[in-house]
C-alpha cells in the first residue's frame, strides 16, 4: 500500500506560500522557513498536556514539550489540521480551539544537526477524553499543572523542546 507523502506549506521571511515540499524532506540541517502550529491542550482540571516526543522521531526524539504541534497540509484549515494531528498523535478530540500567539515564528537546532524553521502560530484547546497516544508520535505523557510547567521550563529550560520554552515566556507576556 503507498501513501502520499505528507507535504508542508513553504513561505517566504513575510509569510507569503510559496510553494510546497515533502515533510520527510524539508527538516535537514538547511531547513526552509515552512507553516506549522503548536497545541496546548487542557482538561476539565485546568491541567495542562505535556507529552515526550517518540524516541523514533527524527527532531527532538525523547524530549518533553507542550501537547502536540503539526504542519498543516497545502490548502487545509488550520483548525482542520489541529483537530487531525489531536487524534493521530493522541487519539482525542478537541475542541474550543483558540489562537493565542498568532506571530509565533522559531528557528532551533536539534543536537543531532537537523534545523526547525517554523511560522508557527500557537493555539490552546481543551479536550475531555482520555489520552491514547500513538507510538510513533508520543512516548509518554502527563498532566501538569500550568504554574508548575512554567516554573520547570523557565528554571530548566534544556529539559524540555526550545519551542515550549518560546512560547511560556511569550504567554506570560500576553
Ligand atoms: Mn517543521
Amino acid at each position: 500500500m503507498s501513501e502520499i507523502p505528507e507535504q508542508v506549506v513553504l513561505l517566504s521571511d513575510a509569510g507569503e506560500h510559496i510553494g510546497v515540499a515533502d515533510k520527510a524532506l524539508v527538516h535537514t540541517t538547511e531547513t526552509a522557513l515552512h507553516l506549522a502550529f503548536s497545541c496546548h491542550v487542557y482538561n476539565a482540571d485546568g491541567k495542562v498536556l505535556v507529552t515526550r516526543r517518540a524516541l523514533s522521531k527524527l527532531t527532538w526524539p525523547g524530549v518533553w514539550t507542550n501537547s502536540f504541534c503539526g504542519h498543516p497540509a497545502p490548502g487545509e484549515d488550520m483548525a482542520a489540521a489541529i483537530i487531525r494531528r489531536a487524534q493521530h498523535e493522541l487519539g482525542i478530540t478537541v475542541s474550543d480551539v483558540q489562537l493565542v500567539l498568532p506571530d509565533f515564528r522559531y528557528r532551533a537546532v536539534d543536537s543531532s544537526g537537523i534545523v526547525e524553521n517554523e511560522i508557527c502560530p500557537v493555539y490552546r484547546a481543551v479536550t475531555t477524553d482520555a489520552v491514547a497516544p500513538n507510538p510513533a508520535e508520543v512516548d509518554e505523557f502527563e498532566w501538569a499543572d500550568p504554574q508548575s510547567l512554567h516554573a520547570a521550563v523557565a528554571g530548566t529550560p534544556f529539559a524540555f523542546s526550545p519551542w515550549l520554552g518560546w512560547q511560556l515566556e511569550q504567554l506570560e507576556q500576553l
